[in-house]
């Protein structure tokens, strides 16, 4: 049932004939005809509003939308998910990042055994870790307590970490300093380390597979950077940790066994936020808010299991990206928080969302004949206002947005925060309403400049509110897109978990790098523009 054209499908053609007529409506003539449009189509759960309001839908567009969800098979694929079925066929794993932060002592089967005591061992150790960090404990080779962490990783092993870390810096331990270094760029590690001292410096390697070429850069160059002060090997058993699903890697790198914190290959690596990956999280703002944030997600995870689709928030999330995308055409997708501790929310969500859902066969190899993940992106509100927002506001492109804000911040100043929330909210309205060139006209403005100074409106958007940006709001934000993006895939009938997309070019880079150093034995095997580019870097370089 989940897996025939979803084109031909009676329930994708019903939207589709049912999106011809509501084109023909204006966000303002269904705020018009329906005065409680605003609450009617909102929905509050786990401490989240979601207002959908202003996006083209009526009941029976949702109805419709449900009825899609369903016969895509989607109760099967959460229940698939949630039994630890191997969902991610073309790697042969089941997908359990929600094991992480199921508190439910259930036992979770991978393979004939069950890997939730593995996880709260692991967990436990974090913690223990975490404590010594805080509490100046954790000695360097030197003596001096470590301050200053340096998170080695990148993509998965990045993101999540850095976006949570700023996310919730409000909570974190002030005397500790935290870093994160990605790129092979050497400019990044030395930029970083420059005002540092090795003397109080903990490296963490974060990296699945132990294997990806810029984490192991940048670890040998923190290694060479550490000897450069203590010029003894033994001196780094106390400034590395390491956070991998293959520890044998990080022993033979020199890590020591009791520093290496190991998570599975049943966690993606955009889906590890909640694994090991989170140390650095977990060191700035200690155990109990790290596990308040994990209850959080679970809340999510429980709440995207349990609650009927006219009300679960990942479930309308996704439907409502479906209709934009598939139905009215929409290429993109704008994250916006009007906050500034999300500032690297969108980073992150773009690979949550963009690894997961760009993908352009479906679960059986066949080309779709539709559009699937959009391109997602944003920034922080309102400096996106001084930026792109024009675009949003009159240009040719759809590009439905998610305005994501809280009812309280965190350092009230004046009347700042309820400044930055009525931008948020007029924006939205902006979006919606536009000013046709009758309002302009009534306003004394020239006829001259009426058509630039008109904005269409009938922009969609949601916004999502909570009360105050905590740990346990965080948790159910991501847990609220990453099953968002699994609905999707469903919908799609793609395969959500695996990233295939990523490798061609590592592997290309194998190939050319040693063309660069000097090799000219095979340059004929490479295309014209890339053995002229070869060539001018290489006439460059030595200067
Ligand atoms: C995420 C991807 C990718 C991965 C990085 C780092 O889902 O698989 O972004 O996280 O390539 O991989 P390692 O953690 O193995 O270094």
């Amino acid at each position: 049932m989940g897996r025939q054209n979803r084109k031909k499908m009676p329930e994708w053609q019903a939207l589709g004939k049912h999106a011809v007529k509501m084109k023909k409506l204006h966000l303002r003539d269904l705020f018009a005809a329906d005065p409680e449009r605003g609450s009617r189509f909102a929905v509050e759960a786990e401490g989240i509003r979601l207002d959908y309001s202003k996006h083209p839908v009526t009941a029976e567009t949702m109805e419709l939308l449900i009825g899609l969800a369903r016969a895509c098979g989607l109760d099967n694929e959460i229940e698939r998910m949630f039994a630890a079925e191997k969902i991610n066929e073309t790697e042969n794993r089941p997908v359990l990042h929600w094991a992480l932060r199921d508190f439910s002592g259930r036992a979770v089967q991978v393979d004939g055994s069950d890997v939730m005591p593995t996880i709260r061992r692991v967990r436990e150790r974090m913690a223990v870790a975490a404590e010594r960090i805080r509490s100046g404990c954790w000695l360097g080779h030197g003596g001096q307590p470590l301050t200053h962490v340096v998170n080695l990783g990148i993509g998965g092993s990045d993101l999540g970490p850095q976006m949570a870390y700023q996310a919730l810096r409000f909570y974190s331990q002030r005397n500790l300093h935290f870093h994160f270094v990605s790129n092979l760029d050497p400019g990044h590690l030395a930029e970083t380390l420059r005002p540092l001292s090795a003397e109080n410096t903990l490296f963490i390697i974060a990296s699945k597979t132990f294997t990806t070429q810029e984490t192991m850069a940048n670890a040998a160059g923190a290694r060479a950077w550490l000897l450069q002060h203590f010029s003894q090997e033994t001196a780094l058993s106390r400034h590395f940790a390491a956070v991998t699903a293959n520890p044998r890697a990080a022993a033979a790198f020199g890590v020591a066994t009791e520093n290496i914190f190991e998570f599975w290959e049943w966690v993606g690596g955009r889906y590890s936020l909640a694994s090991a990956v989170g140390l650095p999280v977990l060191m700035a703002v200690g155990p109990e808010r790290f596990t308040e944030m994990l209850r959080g997600y679970w809340a999510m995870d429980n709440h995207f299991c349990s609650s009927p689709w006219e009300k679960n928030l990942p479930v309308l999330l996704a439907l409502l990206g479906v209709w934009q995308i598939n139905f009215h055409d929409a290429p993109t997708h704008v994250v916006l928080p009007y906050d500034q501790y999300l500032r690297r929310f969108p980073a992150y969500l773009q690979q949550l969302d963009m690894e997961s859902n760009g993908k352009r066969v479906n679960r059986e190899g066949r080309s779709v004949d539709y559009a699937t993940g959009p391109v997602l992106w944003g920034e922080p509100g309102t400096n996106g206002q001084h930026a792109f927002f024009q675009l949003l506001h009159q240009g040719v492109h759809r590009a439905p947005c998610d305005f994501i804000g809280f009812c309280r911040s965190l350092n009230p100043y004046k009347d700042h925060h309820e400044r930055l929330l009525a931008n948020m909210f007029a924006q939205s309205q902006a979006l919606a309403f536009g000013r046709t060139q009758e309002e302009l006209a009534a306003e004394n403005v020239s006829e001259a400049l009426l058509p630039f100074r008109e904005f269409p409106g009938n922009r969609p958007s949601n916004t999502i509110m909570a009360e105050e940006l905590t740990p346990d709001v965080l948790g159910k934000l991501i847990a609220l897109y990453e099953h968002k993006v699994f609905v999707q895939g469903v919908i799609w009938n793609i395969f959500s978990f695996d990233q295939w997309g990523v490798e061609l070019g590592k592997s290309l880079a194998k190939k050319i790098l040693p063309r660069l150093a000097g090799d000219t034995e095979t340059e004929s095997s490479q295309d014209s523009s890339t053995r002229a580019l070869i060539e001018y870097f290489k006439k460059h370089s030595s200067k």
